[in-house]
């Protein structure tokens, strides 16, 4: 008896000791400062906007399904805001530029590709919003919904939203006969791609939303063989692939 009520002593603290872990996870979620811009973009993969120095640039350092050294490319990741719009800018060395794919809501995540996961909420939520561009501007866009049967996740394809895109190429697409340079890519978001999910937290100063940048760096033309980098560490990426909202960061909103 008395060992059973150890037993059950250790796993009531085991489990309080994991609930008080995922909450301290949480809290120490990373931030990135998104500044708010003054002056109207070009969206052309270009960084010429002076509002661009402003910015915070971080690089991606971490990566997944990358073993050699070429699969360790480095990206620099920024962010700005205004009242309509989030803007991205990567920039991606590439030795090796290949995107195959050629249909929207296809699979671009295999091909040489960047990629926002965004909640518009300071709380990993069970849905979010996923876009995936590859340097050839083939989008897959999606709802995702974690857990929408049983712990099966559902990626719903009919969202379709209006963004832009700007990509600027230093190399050549798909010539594996060559050493390339790299790729830019610009994104403007209008926040009505959010279809009222803000509602709760609005766009303002101060608003937090949990995001993930990731780059998916191809560079062989056959197969689906690629690695990938992301801004935040990914957990059980292995098991739970890079769709899980409590290892998105946040981003706040400022001047
Ligand atoms: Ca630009
Ligand atoms: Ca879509
Ligand atoms: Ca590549």
């Amino acid at each position: 008896m008395e060992r059973l009520q150890k037993l059950i002593l250790l796993l009531f603290s085991l489990s309080l000791f994991n609930c008080q872990g995922q909450k301290s996870v949480l809290e120490k979620r990373p931030v990135f400062k998104v500044h708010k811009i003054e002056n109207d973009m070009v969206i052309d993969g270009k960084m010429e906007e002076a509002d661009w120095k402003k910015s915070e640039a971080r690089t991606l350092d971490y990566f997944y399904q990358a073993a050699t050294k070429n699969e360790h490319q480095k990206t620099v990741y920024r962010m700005l805001w205004d009242d309509e719009n989030l803007y991205l800018f990567f920039e991606c060395e590439d030795t090796h530029i290949v995107a195959r794919e050629t249909q929207r809501d296809g699979a671009p995540y295999f091909d040489d590709c960047a990629e926002l996961f965004l909640i518009p909420a300071p709380k990993p939520l069970n849905v979010h919003i996923a876009l995936e561009v590859s340097v050839t501007k083939i989008k897959n866009d999606v709802l995702f919904i974690n857990n929408f049967d049983g712990d099966k996740n559902l990626a719903a394809k009919w969202y379709n939203p209006n963004y832009t895109v700007g990509v600027q190429i230093d190399g050549t697409v798909n010539d594996n006969t060559d050493t390339d340079t790299g790729w830019t890519m610009e994104f403007k978001i209008p926040f009505n791609v959010l279809w009222g999910l803000d509602r709760a937290y609005p766009i303002e100063r101060g608003t937090k939303y949990m995001f993930l940048a990731l780059r998916q760096d191809r560079n062989t033309l056959e197969g689906d063989k690629r690695s990938t980098t992301t801004i935040f560490p990914v957990e059980n990426i292995e098991l739970y692939d890079v769709h899980q909202p409590d290892m998105f960061g946040l981003l706040e909103l400022v001047e």
